[in-house]
């Protein structure tokens, strides 16, 4: 009863906005900020369910990422740091579109009943809530709010302006049992790197003789501010960041890695004078990491070094450091290490290649966070990577359990072997880089160690392979759904037809690569293409883009 009343009472506060049908997309609900408060309001419910029903503590995060200031949403991060478990999706769909209070209470009370979830008033639930730095947010993160509270038993725990690798993060640690705050987060990523460049060998480290700072793009979010904070606690590394939220900048206007990624062009804040720099670009809420190079005179061109070839550069230091671990080790001492990488049918056909060549088992989902992460978590070390630069590496809980093992036995102050330097340095990587989500700020990081490691400049590492030319559109449809694909959205099964159109048309040319897929974040449908020329992508992307109208 009491919990009836508190529903009642707080939803008829936040009445959904009318005409209009959210769903709880491949980044959460997202929307124009004014159409979201009823919506985020209910995620908090959500939230706070999803809290009871699993014992553990809920993250939710308040961004729009790389979308116009105007614009904001909400996610959930499972009890893990990942995303929402799929099969909760459509309770999150039908909770925004419910009409009324009195709808939202009845499709609270099924749900509950169904999933079992325990309603006593003595379970207790914990929500973490973040925002991006968009100014909508601080109201949205009051909604969010209500709706937690608005659960009997539940309580918020407010974490402030985060990246949403941030809060991703600290749902995890949390529910590890461990520090959880902003300061720990820092200091988990400092220490690690510092372990990693303890261990750079001292025959690679002529990185004094390359540039030896990086550039940084906050897309005027939340990411620079942060990276200012955590740069403070770095000895070797200097990193200046330009477009900080507090630089007074639109978010997203004209910077970012999306931007940068999808315009190939360089950011605002950044000119011909940055020429050759190493220069790199995070998104609105620092989840997305992509580095380019300036290129000579005005031109506003950009080599671009996307997530693509980040994971070809993690790929190539992980592969190392296994051959070391590896190597003179009796079969005791040997760990049969699965090594695999994921990518999406968007990243290019140079960067697959390549890791075909180092012998890499190259694995592909459909776009999307979700996908890409649960399939690098089959292996014992999963790379996964979207070319537009979202990704990261996960270790399985008994590779991290046998490397603490393997580098327990080292003494300190003896000589540590190459097989033991490399359990170090693959441990110290699991700790870097965020097992939560893909993470701006670690995965920054760790290009700054492994390049060093190398002693390679920005453009040796862009050296490793050259994309082939491509070129994305997008058409607006009727209906994008009527557009249906198979194997990782490489085949269209419906329409039919419209793929043996698509394949007769990408036949005419050499390396000819070409999809279409309904997107998930727009109401569109994407196409893209891959071939010889940059003239024959567009020809093809174009051509197959009237297949699709
Ligand atoms: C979302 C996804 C991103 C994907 C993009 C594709 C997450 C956290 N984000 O931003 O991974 O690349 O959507 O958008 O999953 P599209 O479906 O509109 O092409
Ligand atoms: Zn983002």
């Amino acid at each position: 009863e009491e919990q009836k009343s508190l529903l009642l009472n707080s939803s008829s506060c936040f009445s959904p906005p009318q005409g209009v049908k959210l769903s709880y997309g491949t980044a959460g609900f997202r929307a124009d900020a004014s159409l979201l408060p009823s919506t985020v309001y209910r995620v908090g419910i959500l939230a706070a369910l999803r809290s009871l029903k699993t014992g553990s503590v809920i993250g939710v995060m308040i961004t729009a990422s790389h979308n116009k200031v105007s614009d904001n949403g909400v996610k959930i991060a499972d009890p893990n740091g990942g995303m929402l478990s799929q099969h909760w999706e459509p309770f999150a769909d039908a909770l925004a579109n419910a009409p009324s209070p009195q709808h939202l209470l009845l499709l609270i009370n099924e749900f509950v009943a169904k999933e079992g979830i325990l309603m006593d008033g003595v379970s207790q639930a914990e929500v973490l809530l973040g925002r991006d730095t968009r100014p909508s947010g601080s109201a949205l993160l009051e909604a969010a709010r209500q709706g937690v509270t608005s659960i009997v038993g539940a309580v918020v725990k407010d974490m402030g302006i985060l990246t949403t690798p941030q809060l991703h993060w600290m749902v995890r640690a949390r529910n590890k049992g461990i520090k959880a705050s902003e300061q720990d987060y820092f200091e988990q990523l400092s220490s690690s790197l510092r372990c990693l460049e303890d261990l750079i060998p001292t025959e690679k480290s002529k990185f004094d003789e390359l540039i030896d700072k990086v550039v940084v793009d906050g897309s005027n979010g939340v990411g620079g501010v942060k990276l200012k904070g955590l740069g403070r606690l770095l000895n070797a590394l200097v990193i200046e960041v330009r477009n900080s939220s507090e630089d007074g900048g639109v978010l997203n206007d004209g910077v970012g890695a999306d931007y940068v990624q999808k315009e190939k062009l360089v950011p605002h804040g950044f000119g011909s004078e940055d020429a050759g720099m190493r220069c790199a670009s995070l998104d609105g809420d620092a989840d997305r990491l992509v580095y380019f190079i300036v290129q000579p005179e005005s031109s506003g061109r950009i080599d671009l070094v996307d997530g693509d070839k980040i994971l070809s550069l993690f790929a190539l230091f992980i592969r190392e450091q296994l051959s070391f671990l590896n190597e003179n080790e009796g079969l005791k001492n040997c760990y049969p290490c699965r090594l695999g990488v994921v990518q999406t049918a968007y990243a290019n056909g140079a960067s697959t290649n390549y890791l075909k060549q180092l012998g890499l088992e190259v694995n592909f989902t459909p776009t999307g966070v979700k996908y890409l992460h649960e399939k690098a978590a089959e292996f014992d070390i999963g790379i996964y990577f979207e070319a537009n630069g979202h990704g990261t590496v996960l270790f399985s809980e008994s590779l991290i359990e046998w490397l603490e093992a393997r580098t327990k036995e080292i003494s300190s102050g003896s000589k540590a072997s190459e097989a033991e330097k490399a359990a170090l340095r693959l441990l110290a990587v699991s700790k870097l880089i965020n097992q939560a989500v893909g993470d701006a700020l670690s995965g920054l990081l760790l290009v700054e160690v492994i390049l060093q490691h190398m002693g390679w400049s920005i453009h040796r590492w862009n050296e490793l392979y050259h994309d082939l030319p491509s070129r994305q559109l997008k058409v607006k449809v009727a209906d994008r759904n009527a557009v249906i694909t198979a194997n990782a959205e490489t085949v269209v099964v419906s329409p039919p037809g419209l793929q043996e159109a698509i394949n007769a048309e990408t036949g005419k040319y050499p390396q000819g690569r070409c999809f279409v897929r309904p997107s998930g974040t727009e109401d569109v449908v994407r196409v893209y293409a891959e071939a010889s020329t940059q003239e024959a992508a567009g020809t093809l992307a174009n051509s197959v883009t009237k297949l699709v109208d």
